[in-house]
Parts: C-alpha cells; sequence; structure tokens
C-alpha cells in the first residue's frame, strides 16, 4: 500500500560541482552518505542524483508495484553503445521483453551444466598460466588475468568464440575498447560546462565502432559456418523463436546483446573474483576454511575435475564470493522509478519517472548487518544467517525483472575457479598490499599482485590440523 506522507523529508543536498565526481565517483558517493545519512541530493554541473542507501528505503524501492528500473544518465551513456541490450533497454522497449523471453532458458540453472566444461577449460588456461609465473617466481596480476578468464568464458560459453586472451601479452584489444567505452560513459556524467570533449567523443566513437566490428566477427564465425545449434545463447538469438508469438530477435538487436553479454559478463564477476581474492588474502581463517573445502572434495590430486555437482558442494567458497560482493559489490549502484507519484519513506516526494540511485556499497553497510560491517565474515552467508535477514539488504545482482539475468552463470564460474585456486596454491602477499579501488562504471582492486607457491601434501595436513573437529571426508 502507498504509504502516506506528508513531503516535509528534507532532503540535504550536496553540490559537489567545485571538486568534481573525481575518478572514483562511487567512493566519493559514499563518503557523503556517511556524512549526510542515507538520502541525498548529489548535485553536479546542474545534474542531480538522488541517493538512497538504507534497507527500510531500499525495501520499498524493490516494490515493483511502485517502482520500475530507472536508464539514468550513466546507462544513457552505456547506451551509446549497448542501444537497446538486455542492460540498457527502456522497461517498455518491445525488444527488452522479447530478448529476455528468449534468452531466459539460457540461464536457469540446469543450463550451467551446459557451460560447466567451457569454464573447466578456461579456467585451466588461467592455471597453467600461473603455474607458468610460479615457475619464473614472477607474480601475477590478479584483476588483468581475471578479465582474461572471465572474457574468454562468455566468449566460449556464450558464443563459442575464443578470445584467446591468455595466449596474448597484452589483453585482448576487445578489453581496451570496452573499459575506455566504460570510462567515457562515466566521466561524460560529470563534464564542467563549455569544455571541449570532440577529441574524447571522437576516440569513444572509434572505440565504439571497434567494438562492433568484434561483435560482427563473433557472429559470422557461427553464421558462416552455418552452425545452427541453439544451445547457448548466440544459437539461442540466431535461431530460438519467441515462445508466445513466434518471432526472433533481429539483427541489429542480436549485436546489441552480444556486445551487453561481453561487457556485462566479465567486468563484474572479474572483480568480484579479485576482491575475494584479496579478502582470503588477509583472512587466514576463511583461507584455510576455503581450502579445507576443496582438499576434502579433491585430496591431494595434482589436477582435480571438478564436477558440475562439486562447485554446489564449494558452499564455503561462494560464501565468499558473496561476501566479497557485500563489501564491494562490484556493479555499485542500480537506479529505479516511481511508476507513480509518491513519497519515499512516507517523506520524501518523488514524481513520476523521477530516478533514485541505491548506493549498494553502503545498503551492504546497513545496520542490518550488525555492528562491524566493515569486517570480511563470510558466515554472515550462512544459510541460517541468511534466511533471518531481509532479501533486501542484498542487492549486488540488482533486484525485481530487471535484475541480473547471468547470476547463476557468474556464481558457477567464479566459485570453480577460485576453489580450484585455494586448493592448488599458497597466496604469498609480496607488496603487502593495501585496497585501492579503481573505477570504471564497475569496481576493481587496483594494483593487486601476488606471487604463488604450489601447496604440498604437507601443507593440506597444516590445514586439516589447524581445523580440528569436523569428520574426516566420506572417500
Ligand atoms: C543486470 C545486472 C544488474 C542490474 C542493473 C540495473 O538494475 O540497472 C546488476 C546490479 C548486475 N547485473 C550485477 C552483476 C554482478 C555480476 C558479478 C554480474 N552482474 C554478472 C553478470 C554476468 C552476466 C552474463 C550478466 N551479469 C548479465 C547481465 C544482464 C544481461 C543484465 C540485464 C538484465 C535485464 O534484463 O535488464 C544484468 N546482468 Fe549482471
Amino acid at each position: 500500500t502507498e504509504p502516506s506522507g506528508t513531503g516535509d523529508g528534507a532532503v540535504p543536498v550536496v553540490d559537489i560541482s567545485a571538486v568534481g565526481a573525481g575518478a572514483t565517483p562511487v567512493q566519493q558517493a559514499m563518503r557523503l552518505a556517511r556524512r549526510h545519512g542515507p538520502v541525498f541530493r548529489r548535485r553536479l554541473n546542474g545534474l542531480d542524483t538522488l541517493f538512497v542507501s538504507s534497507l527500510d528505503l531500499v525495501t520499498e524501492l524493490a516494490d515493483e508495484e511502485r517502482f520500475s528500473k530507472y536508464v539514468g544518465p550513466a546507462l544513457e551513456n552505456v547506451r551509446e553503445f549497448a542501444a537497446d541490450g538486455l542492460f540498457t533497454a527502456y522497461n517498455d522497449e518491445p525488444n527488452w521483453g522479447k530478448a529476455h523471453d528468449i534468452l531466459m532458458p539460457a540461464f536457469a540453472l540446469g543450463s550451467m551444466r551446459a557451460y560447466h566444461p567451457a569454464m573447466l577449460r578456461v579456467a585451466r588456461r588461467l592455471i597453467s598460466s600461473w603455474d607458468a609465473r610460479l615457475g619464473r617466481g614472477t607474480p601475477v596480476d590478479v584483476p588483468e588475468d581475471m578479465t582474461r578468464m572471465t572474457l574468454d568464458t562468455i566468449g566460449l560459453a556464450g558464443f563459442g568464440y575464443d578470445f584467446e586472451s591468455f595466449a596474448r601479452e597484452e589483453p585482448h584489444p576487445f578489453v581496451g575498447a570496452m573499459v575506455r567505452c566504460l570510462d567515457w560513459s562515466m566521466n561524460a556524467l560529470g563534464r564542467a560546462p563549455g569544455g571541449d570533449h570532440s577529441a574524447e567523443d571522437e576516440a569513444f566513437r572509434s572505440d565504439a565502432a571497434f567494438l562492433a566490428t568484434v561483435v560482427d566477427d563473433v557472429i559470422s564465425a557461427r553464421t558462416a559456418a552455418g552452425d545452427d545449434r541453439t544451445d547457448d545463447l548466440l544459437g539461442l538469438m540466431l535461431g530460438a523463436p519467441h515462445p508466445v508469438d513466434g518471432t526472433t530477435l533481429d539483427l541489429a538487436n542480436i549485436r546489441n546483446q552480444v556486445i551487453t553479454f561481453l561487457i556485462a559478463g566479465h567486468e563484474t564477476t572479474s572483480g568480484a573474483l579479485s576482491f575475494a581474492l584479496h579478502h582470503l588474502l588477509k583472512d587466514p581463517v576463511a583461507l584455510r576454511l576455503a581450502q579445507r573445502e576443496t582438499d576434502e572434495l579433491w585430496g591431494d590430486t595434482e589436477d582435480p575435475e571438478p564436477t558440475f555437482e562439486d562447485v554446489g558442494r564449494l558452499r564455503w567458497t561462494r560464501q565468499v564470493l558473496s561476501e566479497a560482493l557485500r563489501l564491494w559489490p562490484t556493479a555499485a549502484a542500480f537506479s529505479r522509478q516511481a511508476r507513480e507519484d509518491t513519497f519515499l519513506g512516507g517523506r520524501y516526494p518523488l514524481r513520476a519517472g523521477q530516478g533514485v540511485t541505491v548506493l549498494t556499497p553502503l545498503l551492504h553497510r546497513d545496520a542490518v548487518w550488525g555492528d562491524n560491517p566493515e569486517l570480511f565474515d563470510p558466515t554472515r552467508f550462512a544459510p541460517e544467517a541468511e534466511a533471518a535477514r531481509s532479501p533486501h539488504a542484498y542487492k549486488p545482482f540488482g533486484t525485481g525483472e530487471r535484475a541480473c539475468i547471468g547470476r547463476q552463470f557468474a556464481l558457477h564460474e567464479a566459485t570453480m575457479l577460485l576453489g580450484l585456486l585455494v586448493h592448488r596454491y599458497r597466496f604469498i602477499d609480496h607488496t603487502g598490499y593495501r585496497l585501492r579501488i579503481k573505477e570504471t562504471l564497475t569496481l576493481k582492486p587496483d594494483g593487486f599482485t601476488l606471487t604463488l607457491a604450489r601447496r604440498t601434501p604437507a601443507d593440506r595436513a597444516g590445514v586439516r590440523a589447524a581445523l580440528p573437529g569436523r569428520a574426516a571426508p566420506a572417500v
């Protein structure tokens, strides 16, 4: 029911035009929220953004009867290169519903079974590359290699296309062009009036055009081969009729979907894996628990062969990822709009169509998370703890019908890789790394490198001895 309201809620307005949003707008907004509270309006060169970050207000925003996804200024900029792809489509754009219905089956839990072999194959590429570094004693660049892994995974599992990122010295040029496009989308938001941005805009257009040529390559690699499989994303897009009206997606929309999935399917997952590894590095107990879990599954096997079911058994590892995404949700904000004029929290007036941005990292530090929300603690995601908590306290994948379609995909891929890594390596914090977060619309640890050593049977026995009190695994 509609909360009655008087509209007397005064919202603090914070004008940042003098300083700008800088290179880390999410972290800046987090600081502003800490100072001004869970509702504030940020004003930047005439562009207002209403930020919200408390559980009660986000619970309201999650009500699909009153609110829906808002394609705000940031996503409008992403639309410049992803157009009506799923992520950036307007709610009422017919291609959203059409593509959603056609592609949903590709993301049902059962479909992960089909992607599992491609995910494992790419995980092994990362492992061979890390083994080679280990042999030479050189550090690995965690976010960079995670990005290689997630790009190859969505390419192979979704589109049967091999980016061969581990065979390259430098990341695939798609990655550079994409990051620059995302960066442009973020920076174009905070432009002061009157500046000349024609050079940036031109560079952006050439990057966007390059993304489109890669996508055409991905599509023609499939169509030229006369391949009509429909068991992956591209196959569904090219071949599957809509379950109700029997129409298929048009080519322009397929291009937009391929760009969307290549981007959405790898940036955020790569960041999540990097944050998870960072937290494990800094939390020896959480790491040991993860090691024990994989040791119980794979023992001293040199090259384990994780099955689809094994990934479901990596419960603690999955909790580690969930907790990493609580502290640092790599897609750090999402926006909602009021369907009708309303009062948020009974106090803050909103006009129909007006946008509100959820600042997810601060929602994830709401009082509902206890006294020490900064503490990395995967037990927060034990099933009992989750059941006792409002589902709206945790939104790394957004909310409602426009929530992340790739959630299971990302979690399956990431859990398996993290499990394989903790089973195989000791991680050495050779720089005494202190977390710095880089923002390119998504979040990533900046400059995070590790050196590695192989775990030995003696290391595994050490973990068992350090964590007594659990029955030996059934063989
Ligand atoms: C979506 C998404 C979201 C929502 C946004 C809004 O609301 O605006 C979010 C928050 C997200 N997503 C997040 C994330 C994280 C991670 C790790 C991920 N994500 C992953 C992934 C993978 C893939 C493949 C994906 N992802 C995809 C996607 C899509 C397509 C989308 C859109 C949907 C609709 O329909 O709208 C998303 N995603 Fe994500």
